[in-house]
């Protein structure tokens, strides 16, 4: 039996290219914050190596590295007004109103939103922060596309509640390997406290060293685990610090003891052929307007035209880029 086969219009192909929106004024300012001396406007420059030897040696023994004061106190602030900001439109309107974002969590306890580049520039400047992208691909190994992205309030639980660990996490054995002697994961966090975290602040808690053991079951890791607590290791850094860990790593948020708040705000970040978590797809309208040095790292169209990121642990790390202070 024959079947007509539609017909295709390819005009488009020869049709004028839509010339793409302008960027909004406060967008354009976040992103020019950013200078790294002698490199074009247009390319996305980042250091590497980023992270010192010993940085490096810590992450590959423990899983994670903390590196303090990783972004500076200007957004830091911003971040972290903008998280209060959201939540009391929240508790006012009863809904988040930008497009392409959902809630995770809406209690007081525990507040967050997800997906987040287009929601205001701070975030923007947040995840494509070079530094913090440097971070990332040099535990992926790879140059990396975002992945997701969320904020996080977090506060005690009411009546003495004390709160236990939900150790967890987002990586097996089949996104890790190891190359030039180091270990690297396709699926990696940077996690920047926008609170100052003392000891009993509930800063994220690690089970450290258990990226390397991602087929032992995790109830045999737990239970070894409360036999010896020392092995669990929270963070503790002043507001502005990153945590960069492998997804491999069991963690957990940890438990706040001091009735202070918490916020926290995440990039996750994989090598640019992977696609992003379920839900955490780029705002088309909010692509349409991006500068095109930062499209490969929020969209992930270099696919697998990527740059590897392998390091022998003795290069010593190039420069933190110099951020000017936005005036956002
Ligand atoms: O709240 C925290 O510190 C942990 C967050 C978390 O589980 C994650 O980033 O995957
Ligand atoms: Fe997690």
């Amino acid at each position: 039996m024959s079947r007509s086969v539609p017909k295709i219009n390819f005009d488009f192909l020869v049709a004028e290219p839509t010339p793409a929106p302008k960027l909004s004024p406060n967008v354009l300012t976040a992103l020019e914050a950013t200078d790294m001396t002698d490199s074009p406007a247009t390319e996305f420059a980042r250091p590497f190596p980023a992270l010192t030897p010993s940085q490096r040696l810590h992450l590959d023994i423990y899983g994670y590295v903390v590196i303090e004061n990783a972004i500076d106190d200007d957004l830091t602030a911003r971040l972290l007004a903008k998280a209060f900001e959201l939540e009391d439109d929240f508790r006012r309107t009863g809904k988040i109103i930008h497009p392409s974002c959902f809630m995770t969590g809406e209690s007081r306890e525990f507040f967050r939103v997800d997906n987040l580049p287009h929601v205001d520039p701070c975030f923007l400047e947040y995840v494509a922060d070079p530094y913090l992208v440097a971070l990332a691909e040099e535990a992926v190994g790879a140059e990396v596309r975002l992945e997701q992205s969320d904020i996080h309030i977090r506060r005690p639980l009411p009546d003495g509640h004390e709160g236990r660990y939900g150790f967890h996490r987002g990586a097996g054995t089949r996104l890790c390997y190891q190359q030039g002697g180091l270990f690297n994961c396709q699926f990696v966090k940077t996690l920047t406290n926008l609170t100052d975290l003392g000891p009993d602040d509930g800063g994220t808690t690690v089970i450290a060293g258990t990226h390397k053991m991602t087929d032992v079951s995790h109830d045999a890791l737990i239970s070894a685990v409360a036999e010896d607590p020392s092995l669990i290791h929270h963070v503790v850094a002043p507001a502005g610090s990153t945590l960069l860990f492998f997804e491999a790593l069991m963690h957990s948020a940890g438990i706040i003891k001091t009735g202070k708040d918490r916020v926290l705000i995440i990039g996750g970040y994989t090598p640019t052929n992977f696609a992003p978590w379920v839900g955490y797809d780029p705002d088309p309208a909010f692509v349409a307007q991006l500068p095109e040095h930062l499209v490969p790292l929020i969209t992930g169209s270099k696919r697998f035209q990527t740059g590897s990121r392998i390091r022998p642990l003795d290069a010593p790390a190039e420069a933190k880029p110099v951020r000017e202070t936005s005036s956002v």
